[in-house]
């Protein structure tokens, strides 16, 4: 049998196939794939993801402020992907592993991240992340997909556990990665370990359109969740701005890694509405009206009005959420700002435990072009 790829198919913006139950407008709809995996959802679990992703849109947006004051070194915004970070990480249990990318801030705070711990790693502080075990939160990987190898080795680990004497869990490991890592061979070799071992992992693709500046469609002439089944993984599309479908998508995939059906796919369909990263220019590659397109889908608004609809939201309450959030982001200025730059020459100090010749001649050079940027140095 051959199969055809359709060549012009745009995965990237074609919003039709993907599983929604909560319109753009804020309306409650039915999903029959999602459906059985939300019945006993109510007004108080959409309040709490209503709160969470406040939360994360507050502190991106002062991530971002502090960069440009230079006080981080770099941010990797989230804003526009809410949604995917809090309906999937809030379905999972404290003890399920997590192995996020750089973006996923949001993920990061509803496993319990500190404002210390949310400003550390793009300030270049020592101890970076904190102790990932305490969390069971990975700190967010750099490497474009390289967290999703590391997630499916967890996953085989849980797998043994029992044999290699430790307790018999059904934890599950989880994977987050961009659009663009799936197009990386660490991700491509996880899946197919993932599949082939029956692990206990979920891969959740963040599907944002671009990777830096590289839109989906070029690398992808398949919606992305349809690559998943290929490698012998059931995968679900779902709208990444429908905080309710990823939470019901993450549901369903979580309930069969732990269940022992191995493991499974999410392509939530979202968009970046910032530049990839605080040292990004997005304005010189996309097209605004296409910014323009996915405001009217944000999905922090679609809940917002969802909630008021049914009367679940207030005034106060709303106002509740936002000062609440204020807290957090003024906590995370206050941690970050209370940081002193220590003397640069101080990252050669515990790299060895014993000092040597190389280490102190690098050490001297480094001093002496650092001593080029002092006033009047020619
Ligand atoms: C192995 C590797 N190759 C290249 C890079 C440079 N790089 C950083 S982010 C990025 C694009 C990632 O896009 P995507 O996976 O869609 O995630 P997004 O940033 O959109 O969330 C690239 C190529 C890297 N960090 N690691």
């Amino acid at each position: 049998m051959t199969y055809l790829p359709s060549t012009t198919a745009d995965p990237g913006t074609d919003m039709g196939p993907v599983a929604q139950v909560i319109t753009p407008d804020g309306e409650r709809v039915a999903d029959a794939t999602l459906e059985p995996w939300l019945h006993e959802v109510g007004d108080d679990v959409l309040v709490g993801l209503y709160r969470d992703m406040v939360r994360t849109r507050r502190l991106d947006r002062e991530g971002v402020a502090l960069q440009r004051q230079g006080q981080l070194g770099l941010w990797a915004p989230c804003e526009g992907q809410e949604a995917v970070q809090i309906g999937t990480a809030r379905a999972l249990r404290a003890a399920d592993f997590v192995f996020p990318s750089y973006r996923e801030s949001g993920v990061q705070l509803v496993r319990g991240a500190t404002p210390t711990e949310l400003i550390q790693v793009w300030r270049g502080e020592e101890q970076s992340m904190g102790d990932p075990f305490a969390r069971r939160t990975a700190g967010p990987q750099i490497i474009i997909g390289a967290q999703t190898l590391h997630a499916v080795g967890y996953a085989m680990g849980i797998q043994r556990a029992e044999a290699l004497g430790g307790v018999a869990t059904d934890d599950v490991a989880v994977a987050y990665f961009g659009d663009g890592a799936s197009s990386q061979g660490d991700v491509n070799e996880a899946m197919v370990f993932a599949a082939s071992f029956g692990a206990p992992v979920v891969f959740v693709c963040s599907n944002n359109q671009w990777a830096i500046s590289e839109p989906v469609r070029v690398q992808s002439r398949t919606p992305l969740a349809a690559r998943a089944p290929a490698f012998g993984i059931p995968s679900l599309r779902v709208d990444g701005n429908d905080v309710l479908a990823c939470f019901g998508a993450m549901r369903w995939a979580l309930e069969r890694a732990r269940s022992g059906a191995g493991p499974a796919y999410i392509e939530a369909v979202t968009y970046r509405m910032g530049p990839h990263t605080t040292a990004d220019d997005p304005t010189r590659y996309r097209d605004p009206a296409e910014l323009e397109r996915w405001r009217g889908r944000d999905p922090i608004a679609r809940v917002h009005a969802l909630l008021r609809a049914r009367g679940a939201l207030d005034d106060e309450a709303a106002a509740d959420i936002a000062a609440d959030a204020d807290r957090l982001a003024a906590d995370v200025r206050e941690v970050c700002l209370s940081y002193r730059t220590r003397d640069p020459l101080t990252i050669f100090d515990e790299v060895y435990a014993e000092p040597h010749a190389a280490l102190e001649a690098e050490r001297r050079a480094y001093a002496a072009y650092l001593d080029g940027f002092e006033e009047g140095a020619s």
